[in-house]
């Protein structure tokens, strides 16, 4: 074994750990709901597990409906219109969510006749509910770097919403490689919900997944990304005619949640239609992004994050939780160390 060009891969690879993400917890009114790894399943969830912590490249790829190789996940659990819904991003590995531009998106989906546990997203008609750009009155800063910087996001349930299963995509689109077209990251993550209550809204706009962006959409391929006075459109359709408009971030999330997801169950939901986002604050900036502005970090032009930058980066690390692409080497790391 030539352990020198062995070594000589490690020291060019070793400084960095890949830098992507996944939802690790959703929270409905307050109770938290753990995700599972990335292609590391452990119990029940209501979040679709997928395989990897990388992007979907391409908005034509099949795995933009709900993640890479996103499989049905076991749990429908409560929500209501009007319900917040807080979700937490994770690196990977213990890390932070290592990105901070571009948009967060939310849309749902009814899961028709049948309930979310067997429904495939492919078919679903998907209504966008919020969309966060930059923030308001910093036209510098996208509201990910919030997201970068650990805090959760919250997005209201439309107040309107008719009873049913419906998927919840939430949506991290980095634009930090958009300056090329096809460099767009996209993380999508699908929640299964069941809404109670006694609405009868329909809403309108509605999109498949592939289908509702382009790659050469202006918010997805964007040379002028970085720039001071780069007025962000948004892609996909607008923001139906169901949604509520209060979204934002909150602090890190203080819930905890451990498998088995307690208190949830494959049949509960029927609620009553109440609405508890008391303790969530609503940002006015979230659902505008529409002003000018720049987002520039040299720090941000490879998809990658300097080792020792978060104090667990290496504490916890798993070849299946790194891209495929550092699996052999860090593989070989692992096994002759
Ligand atoms: C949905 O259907 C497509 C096409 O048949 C398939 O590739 C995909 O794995 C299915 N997804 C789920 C979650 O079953
Ligand atoms: C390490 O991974 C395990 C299992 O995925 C997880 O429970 C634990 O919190 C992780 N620890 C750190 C420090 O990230
Ligand atoms: C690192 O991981 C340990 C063990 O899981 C944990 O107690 C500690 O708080 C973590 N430190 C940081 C900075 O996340
Ligand atoms: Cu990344």
């Amino acid at each position: 074994m030539k352990r020198t060009a062995v070594f000589a891969i490690i020291s060019a690879t070793v400084p960095y750990v890949a830098a992507h993400g996944f939802v690790s917890q959703v929270a409905i009114d307050g109770k938290a709901y753990a995700g599972n790894v990335p292609n590391d399943y452990k119990g029940p969830s209501p979040i679709r597990l997928i395989s990897d912590i990388s992007p979907v490249k391409g908005a034509s790829n099949p795995d933009i409906n709900c993640g890479l190789n996103a499989q049905l996940a076991e749990l429908v659990v409560p929500a209501n219109p009007g319900s917040s819904v807080e979700f937490q991003w994770s690196g990977g590995a213990g890390q932070k969510w290592p990105h901070n531009t571009g948009p967060l998106m939310t849309y749902m989906a009814s899961c028709g006749d049948t309930t979310c546990d067997k429904f495939n997203g492919s078919d679903a008609q998907w209504f966008k509910i919020d969309e966060a750009g930059k923030k308001s009155g910093d036209s510098s800063t996208w509201i990910q770097q919030d997201i970068m910087n650990g805090d959760s996001f919250t997005v209201t349930l439309p107040q309107d919403l008719s009873p049913g299963d419906y998927l919840i995509r939430h949506e991290i689109i980095a634009l930090h490689l958009a300056v090329t077209k096809g460099g767009a990251e996209f993380y999508p993550s699908c929640t299964q919900v069941r809404v109670g209550g006694s609405g009868s809204g329909t809403p309108t706009d509605t999109v498949k997944f592939p289908g509702g962006y382009s790659d050469s959409d202006p918010g997805i391929f964007d040379p002028n990304v970085f720039d001071s006075d780069d007025n962000y459109v948004f892609p996909g359709p607008p923001v139906s005619n169901l949604a509520a408009t209060s979204a934002g971030i909150t602090p890190p999330a203080t819930a905890s949640a451990t498998f088995p997801a307690e208190g949830a169950s494959a049949t509960g939901g029927s609620g009553s239609g109440s609405a508890t986002s008391a303790t969530h604050v609503a940002s006015p900036s979230a659902s505008a992004g529409t002003s000018a502005g720049v987002a520039t970090s040299g720090s941000q032009s490879q998809c990658r994050l300097k080792k020792g930058s978060t104090k667990n980066a290496t504490s916890n690390l798993s070849v299946r939780n790194m891209p495929r692409h550092y699996s052999r080497v860090m593989a070989r790391i692992m096994h002759s160390s």
